[in-house]
């Protein structure tokens, strides 16, 4: 029928998805067969991943879309970046994958800066420096016995693949965010790593999105009840970059803020931007689907919000957000407005205390409610949103008309407006599943029911995927330039 039956594994921080689709050249139909929760869990005061519940959820998921769909051609998995599991060398997971927001990396970035200066680590990977970064990472467990035992580091999304298939790589756009990465030639920066003075051995062969990586193997089949073969198919394996595939753009003069538990905020290029003035503003060339760069900025995103929700379920209050939302909605603008990349917001914890404090600390009084409290992130967002697409436009040249809002984050009709208001720009909100779009469209066209570019994919989703345009309301914008001065005065 030139229709295939798609499975997307997509891992968010803070919850797993399978998704079952059903892909044509006419057809885009996404249904959600399986979501669970992805919990950190701390042992023996290290944050880790719980990465054996996170492949049950997987398998339990793959299950689902062969039971719901009836089949399953092919399926592709992405997840969040820059974290990795250690194999030995029988092939076996040495511990559980550390979470980015531990703080054992805090000792590892001076050293890693000595070894090689900011300037010269950011020329070659063109990475924003974020101090949880895989090269961080890896400096921070120098000298354990576990990293003496690792003969391989599998990134997340290349570590379930490993467990699905028994084939061993290293998707490129995920591998993009180690900060071990040329952004330039696209291949492993073997300077870097022998002047980290790295085991070259760790990191494997690259694979591209749309390499054929494997099949189901044979107890995954019997676990799952599928038919094989099953064909597992890289995606963009960095949920962001499979959420920028995800963009239901008609142009190239786009600006997208993937907007889940992190907002990253960018354009699209064909080429990294390298420059001292692009490291200084914090800017990332995390690398694309099809030669392209992710030219973007990491902003701490909604987790502000999720922590915040966390904090006030422990101590009773209400935290449920639809209502959050629709009182954030009822008070004023711009009481309070903090930074959301304050590296103290970064860490679990007490999310709503550390904002009162970073109010108390600029000479703003704290929000006095829950209300008020999520007024404050919102529109600290999106001030941050509009600071991030004028830079991005700026440092690369590209002209920007219209912002894309993807993610769980467009489900937020309060925050979009806000982005809309602040960036002076239409905010298109949607699709809120884009990663998982993103990654269907990239396996459907190695399995050969579509064809063409990411325009030609883009035009599907245009197609196929609703979207809400939010306008920028008149007279809103000397409010947010009044509130601009005030946070960069
Ligand atoms: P991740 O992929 O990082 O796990 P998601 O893209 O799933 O994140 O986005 C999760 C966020 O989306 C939630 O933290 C929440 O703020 C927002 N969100 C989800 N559903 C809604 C909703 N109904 N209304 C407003 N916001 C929502
Ligand atoms: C979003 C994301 C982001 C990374 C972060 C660690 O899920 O992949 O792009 O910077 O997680």
């Amino acid at each position: 029928s030139g229709e295939l039956t798609l499975a997307a594994v997509d891992l968010g921080a803070s919850s797993g998805r399978v998704m079952a689709a059903r892909v044509g050249p006419e057809r885009l139909d996404l249904t959600e067969v399986h979501r669970f929760p992805n919990r950190p869990v701390r042992t023996a005061g290290t944050l880790h991943w719980d990465v054996l519940g996170l492949y049950g959820g997987v398998l339990d998921g793959l299950r689902a879309a062969g039971r719901e769909a009836g089949r399953v051609d092919g399926v592709g998995i992405d997840s969040w970046a820059v974290d990795y599991g250690l194999l030995d060398a029988d092939g076996a997971l040495l511990g559980n994958p550390v979470h980015y927001r531990d703080g054992r990396h805090a000792t590892a970035v001076p050293a890693v800066h000595g070894a090689v200066p900011p300037g010269e680590l950011y020329a070659v990977t063109g990475l924003q420096h974020l101090p949880f970064n895989t090269v961080f990472q890896l400096a921070a467990a120098r000298g354990t016995a576990q990293l003496a035992a690792a003969r391989r580091a599998l990134l997340v999304p290349d570590l379930l693949a490993y467990w699905l298939t028994g084939a061993v790589g290293a998707e490129v756009t995920n591998a993009s965010t180690t900060g071990l990465l040329d952004a330039t030639s696209r291949q492993w920066a073997e300077d870097l790593i022998g002047r980290l003075d790295l085991d070259r051995g760790l990191f494997p062969p690259l694979r591209q999105p749309g390499d054929r990586l494997g099949e189901l193997t044979a107890d995954v089949l019997e676990e799952t009840g599928l038919a094989g073969p099953v064909p597992l198919v890289a995606v963009g394996s960095h949920d962001t970059a499979s959420a920028v595939v995800g963009v239901p753009a008609a142009t190239d003069r786009f600006a997208y803020v993937s907007c889940g538990t992190w907002s990253l905020v960018g354009v699209e290029l064909e080429k990294p931007v390298l420059t001292e003035a692009s490291r200084a503003a914090g800017f990332t060339n995390e690398l694309g689907v099809d030669g392209t760069v992710r030219y973007l900025r990491n902003v701490m995103g909604l987790w502000l919000l999720q922590e915040s929700q966390r904090t006030w379920a422990a101590h009773g209050l209400p935290a449920d957000l639809p209502d959050l939302l629709a009182a954030a909605a009822q008070v004023p603008a711009f009481t309070a407005l903090v930074d959301p990349d304050d590296a103290r917001f970064l860490p679990p914890g007490d999310m709503p205390a550390r904002i009162a404090a970073a109010c108390t600390a600029t000479g703003q009084t704290p929000p006095r409610s829950q209300a008020e409290t999520v007024r404050c992130i919102l529109d600290s967002l999106a001030l941050a949103y509009r600071r991030t697409v004028r830079a991005a436009v700026g440092l690369s040249g590209r002209d920007v008309e219209i912002v894309h809002l993807v993610g769980g984050g467009a489900r937020n009709t309060l925050l979009c407006q806000l982005t809309a208001d602040a960036c002076g720009l239409p905010v298109l909100a949607g699709p809120v599943e884009a990663a998982a779009l993103g990654n269907v469209l990239v396996q459907a066209r190695r399995l050969g029911v579509l064809s063409g570019g990411l325009p030609e994919l883009r035009a599907l989703l245009r197609s196929t995927q609703d979207a809400q345009l939010y306008l920028p309301q008149a007279g809103s914008e000397a409010g947010w330039d009044a509130a601009e001065a005030r946070v960069s005065g």
